[in-house]
């Protein structure tokens, strides 16, 4: 797929906001400073398209992006960060459910891992949800430039088993540095277009 526009739409925190286009949707989710914001920008090749940061926390909307005038990205909020307020914490889950379980537009969600440790419980029960409702899901493995060659098949052996994942999940490393394997997660949302 050739990238010829990528625009930032709108920021939204709840379903009477959420933008109107009537186009296919993905979704981005997973734990906070695993990547997702990284990860849109080393796709669709412009490092200011998201906002990023080595800090935790940095998204704290829905943010839309419009491709090639054909379909969204959908960034969200990460999960597991410890220093938000447990109201505002409660406040992303609601507002990450009513998107998932609601938007007609979704086609199928992106969840980011970082390739680097043990998915974390709150991994395991995002990806119980994404299942439970019958949600198209594609793991993409994080900061693959930063394992070791010799950790990367033990560590996608750890990260499937605590998943306790289905034989044909799929699993795609990526780096934002390298940026391996970019072009296989474009292929993978061509399908759907
Ligand atoms: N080496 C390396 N660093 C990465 C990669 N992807 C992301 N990072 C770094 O990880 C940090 C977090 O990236 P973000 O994209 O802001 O993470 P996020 O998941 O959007 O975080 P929240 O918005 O807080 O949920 C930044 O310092 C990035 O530069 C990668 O593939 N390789
Ligand atoms: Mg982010």
């Amino acid at each position: 797929m050739k990238i010829s526009s990528a625009n930032y739409v709108v920021g939204a925190t709840n379903t009477s906001n959420f933008p109107t286009m009537n186009l296919p949707e993905f979704m981005l989710c997973g734990r906070s400073n695993v990547g997702k914001s990284t990860f849109i920008n080393t796709i669709f090749n412009n490092k200011y398209l998201a906002k990023t940061s080595s800090k935790p926390g940095k998204t704290q909307v829905l943010n839309w992006f419009l491709i090639n005038d054909c379909f969204c990205i959908v960034d969200a909020p990460g999960y597991g960060y410890a220093k938000v307020s447990k109201s505002q914490k409660e406040a992303f889950g609601i507002m990450i459910e009513d998107y998932l379980v609601n938007r007609e537009e979704l086609k199928a969600v992106f969840q980011l891992i970082d390739y680097r440790h043990q998915p974390t419980e709150d991994d395991v029960l995002m990806y119980n949800f994404l299942k439970y409702y019958n949600i198209d899901v594609y793991f993409i493995l994080t900061k693959e430039d930063k394992v070791k060659k010799n950790d990367l098949k033990k560590n996608l052996n750890i990260i499937m088993k605590t998943l306790d994942c289905y034989d044909n999940d799929k699993f795609i490393p990526v780096s934002s540095v390298n940026r391996n394997n970019i072009d296989k997660v474009l292929n993978i949302i061509d399908t759907y277009l």
